[in-house]
């Protein structure tokens, strides 16, 4: 067959809503990343004859199940937990649990999906998943959520393994809910092995694994504006969230000079001119994370900040921007707001908080724009260097890792700018580099087994 008579994107793109109806998030993730890929194999015959791309987005396996606990008030409660895996072509099954009422198998596909492109662009050897329930955490006791996260990993040990598949923890899922699916992990099987990474240091734990996310993030961020002979010094930071990624940015952003004026949560943002400094934020880490509070409160803290009640922050003037919440918070509006407002370059702490027209807009504009599956990578990355120490039982120092972890985001972004030059200009699109660097990889390993 001729490459002319193979399917076209048009046809692709047709054939992927009709396979998966009522699925928006992952036929977004998918055809945003197709378009990049058609024009890549458009001369690759092999690519085509192999229907690399179909099957990279169709999931090995989708496994749902039944999540029964009790609550406080002995009610039974019924939720539903999934695992995604979706490809293991270049290593073992790898990816974040997400509890958020927000969950469903859309989201959990599309965010498996990328993940398969992230996980090669970090240049080592893990394949791409995604897993969680539709259960909130917020609200409920200790108890509660401890048997929740028991109750999840009694289906989901079946599945998993440290050469199988490796969960990790995302919105929602941190060291604690870490700790109680180990636990039952290593109760049902009777090993204790790296099946989790995010775990806590005591029992397999790595440094920098909690801060690796926010941190590489902004190392990206980093690397671009060097790239383009800029630097984060001196710049006003726009950053949404305020969870594990948005704190550690912060954190980040501090130690390079930058001045971070806004973080935000589910209910509304704050906005604080004089700039987030590390007392603000130490109170921001313990007041969100460790008491799941609202950001509202900031400002009953803090002199001269204000609270924006169901609003998001793109509409703050500054020149670089970290979403760091969730999935689909920059619409076109908000990223002409942005791009109006002076913002240079955006780097993405969360899986695609960008949608589709606010991609175009920061195309249109040639923003120095880091897609979350290679600015977001720093977490999973680090989540590899956990598995090798667990595998080799050794427990690597703090600066050791860091250093790993500012190089891993280096190839990461030298590998994006390497598939990301646009013909006649400077201007490196990032979002193209990524995808098809990240492609290349899973692609070659594919040709390599054949049709399986
Ligand atoms: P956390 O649970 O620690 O924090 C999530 C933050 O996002 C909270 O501030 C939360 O607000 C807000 N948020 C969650 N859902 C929504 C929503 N529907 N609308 C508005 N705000 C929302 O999660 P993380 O910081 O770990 O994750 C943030 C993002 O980063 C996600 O997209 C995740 O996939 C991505 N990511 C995380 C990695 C990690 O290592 N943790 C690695 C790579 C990517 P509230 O408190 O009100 O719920
Ligand atoms: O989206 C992500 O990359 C994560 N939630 C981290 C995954 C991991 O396995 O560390």
């Amino acid at each position: 067959m001729a490459v002319s008579d193979h399917v076209g994107f048009d046809q692709f793109i047709e054939g992927l809503k009709k396979r998966n109806p009522g699925q928006p998030e992952f036929v977004q993730a998918v055809s945003e990343v197709a378009r990049d890929i058609f024009d890549f194999i458009a001369d690759k015959e092999e690519y085509h004859e192999y229907q690399i791309l179909r099957r990279i987005a169709e999931p090995d396996r989708v496994v749902s199940f039944r999540v029964c606990w009790e609550d406080d008030n002995q009610d039974i409660r019924v939720q539903r937990g999934w695992r995604v895996q979706n490809n293991n072509a270049i290593g073992p099954y790898k990816g974040g649990i997400r509890f958020h009422p927000s969950v469903t198998e859309s989201v959990l596909k599309f965010l498996a999906f990328e993940q398969t492109f992230k996980n090669s662009l970090t240049g080592l050897p893990l394949g791409g998943a995604k897993g969680g329930a539709n259960f909130n955490p917020k609200g409920k006791s200790d108890h509660e959520v401890m048997r929740f996260s028991q109750s999840f990993m009694t289906e989901l040990y079946r599945h998993v393994g440290e050469d199988v598949d490796i969960p990790a923890g995302d919105i929602g899922v941190g060291a604690r809910e870490i700790g109680y699916m180990f636990g039952e992990y290593k109760r049902i099987t009777n090993k204790f092995t790296g099946v989790l990474t995010g775990k806590g240091l005591e029992y397999g734990g790595s440094l920098v694994r909690t801060e690796a996310t926010g941190y590489g993030a902004v190392y990206f961020m980093q690397n671009m504006l060097e790239h383009a002979g800029n630097a984060v010094e001196g710049k006003t930071c726009i950053v949404s969230g305020s969870g594990n990624v948005a704190t550690h940015a912060v954190e980040k952003l501090l130690q390079l000079g930058g001045k971070p004026v806004t973080l935000s949560d589910s209910q509304g943002f704050i906005h604080d001119p004089d700039g987030i400094d590390e007392e603000k934020l130490a109170w921001v880490k313990e007041h969100k994370t460790r008491r799941y509070g609202r950001i509202a409160e900031y400002v009953d803290s803090f002199n001269g900040a204000t609270y924006h009640e169901g609003e998001r922050p793109w509409s703050v003037p500054g020149e670089l921007a970290f979403p760091c919440a969730t999935q689909n918070e920059i619409c076109g509006e908000d990223a002409r707001m942005l791009v109006d407002n002076g913002c240079i370059a955006v780097s993405e702490g969360a899986n695609m908080p960008t949608d589709r027209d606010a991609a175009h807009v920061f195309k249109e504009a040639q923003t120095l724009f880091a897609p979350g599956k290679a600015a977001n990578a720093g977490g999973v990355a680090l989540s590899g260097l956990e598995m090798s120490q667990n595998a080799t039982r050794q427990s690597w120092t703090d600066d050791q890792l860091q250093e790993l972890l500012r190089d891993l985001m280096k190839g990461i972004h030298d590998r994006c700018v390497e598939y990301g030059g646009v013909k006649g200009s400077e201007h490196i699109d990032y979002a193209r580099g990524a995808n098809i660097a990240g492609f290349v990889k899973v692609g070659k390993a594919m040709l390599a087994y054949g049709v399986v």
